[in-house]
């Protein structure tokens, strides 16, 4: 089965989406998800002009053969926007041997670990008392696991607060520049704790709760804020400082028992390696789209589970189905699944240009059997959403000085 032809499509229902479709000799097409955020046409150009053009006429089930010809093959290895390029590929023809075979591609990794997939969502708000009547209403939605953000007083726009806009999708849309938002971590710090506690106080410890701090602090600020989170026992605290050292996670581990995961921006299995085998952190975040697809992704599930870590891909809104339906099959397999983040199925028009059956049911997701990943893309009405130029904000401290966002 050779591979004919390779489109690459930018969209934006709601947000910027890049897709990839592979189609092949015998009929069959897959889809892939190489969406980097504030960066898309970089990949869309890295394809169009790098990948593509040595695909053509290659043979469709090699997927191993072509993951490595894209990595090690290129001489430049790594980095997101290659990565990326290389796991849209990687999903597509996933897509297409699942077509093949009649089998959804959870069964081709080994089958079902679970009945559905747990999910945890995003409770955010503009302080601890809206955060909390949010909460509740995710409660009351059936949401086992949540991640709880909220703004912190006189810091304006804080990382997962939605600024006054309705959802992420009209975020995105107000962003044609990067903001500018400021960082304080004393205001932090000073603040957050009192965050779980209210929702400890108020609902208990059945549910779980999570919390992402955009690697805005240092190891041992990180270490400080775990120890305060002690008696509010959270799943996980995610991102709390740069990974690029990795010795600074020691740091963490050797001062708190809260659990710690790690690794949205992971783009191989390096990156994450001496974290895991150090046994750093907890939960791995990486993404089968900045990860290079769902073939590196087994391997880094069977790697961290030697270490009791534990799969918690990434889920943001800048994740096209595409991804999100990648994960699903990941997450059903992975023994050592832990969550998954899901910021719900987003806008009508998102739901128009992408179709796929997944259902919501009590805080898990549970999908059919149809062959392959199960995700159709409609590329004529892709066309009525045009790409706009759009940034994550940059973070200055109070001084000025630009910060991690
Ligand atoms: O593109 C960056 C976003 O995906 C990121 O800000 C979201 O940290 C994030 C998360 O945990 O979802
Ligand atoms: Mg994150």
């Amino acid at each position: 089965m050779k591979i004919e032809d390779i489109k690459v499509y930018v969209c934006s229902p709601g947000r910027n989406f890049v897709t990839v479709k592979i189609f092949t000799d015998e009929g069959v097409y897959g889809l892939g998800d190489a969406t980097v955020n504030g960066r898309e046409l970089a990949v869309v150009a890295y394809l169009e002009e790098h990948v593509i053009p040595c695909l053509i006429g290659r043979d469709a089930h090699q997927i191993e053969d072509i993951w490595q010809y894209l990595s090690k093959g290129a001489y430049w290895q790594n980095g997101a926007i290659s990565m990326a390029a290389i796991g849209a590929i990687d999903v597509a023809l996933w897509d297409i041997k699942g077509k093949i075979a009649g089998l959804p591609v959870y069964q081709l990794l080994g089958g079902k670990s679970r009945r559905a997939v747990t999910v945890y969502a995003h409770v955010n708000g503009s302080s601890i008392d809206e955060v909390i009547d949010n909460l509740e209403i995710a409660i009351k939605e059936g949401y086992k696991v949540v991640r709880l953000q909220s703004a912190i007083p006189s810091l304006e726009g804080t990382y997962g607060t939605l600024d006054g806009k309705k959802n992420y999708y009209e975020l995105q849309g107000s962003r044609p520049l990067p903001p500018e938002q400021i960082w304080s971590t004393t205001k932090y710090l000073n603040f957050i704790p009192e965050l779980f506690k209210r929702a400890r106080e108020k609902f208990g410890y059945d549910i779980e709760l999570c919390h992402d701090i955009h690697s805005r602090l240092t190891p041992i600020e990180a270490a400080q804020l775990g120890k305060m989170l002690e008696p509010y026992r959270l799943k996980f605290m995610e991102d709390t400082t740069t990974y690029d050292n990795p010795e600074g996670y020691k740091i963490i581990r050797n001062h708190t028992t809260t659990p710690i995961a790690l690794g949205e921006k992971f783009n191989t299995i390096w990156d994450a390696k001496p974290l895991i085998e150090n046994q750093y952190i907890d939960f791995v975040r990486t993404a089968a789209t900045h990860g290079g697809g769902i073939t590196p992704l087994k391997k880094l599930a069977d790697f961290a589970a030697l270490y009791h870590v534990r799969m918690a891909p990434h889920g943001a809104p800048d994740l096209s189905p595409v991804c999100f339906m990648a994960h699903m099959h990941l997450d059903l397999w992975a023994p050592n699944f832990g969550v998954q983040e899901f910021i719900g199925f987003g806008t009508p028009e998102l739901n128009e240009v992408f179709t796929y059956n997944a259902t919501l049911k009590e805080g898990e997701i549970y999908i059919d059997d149809t062959p392959g990943l199960g995700i159709e893309f409609n590329e004529d009405l892709a066309k009525k959403y045009p790409y706009k130029r759009s940034y994550l904000p940059v973070s200055r401290l109070e001084d000025g000085t630009l910060w991690n966002w």
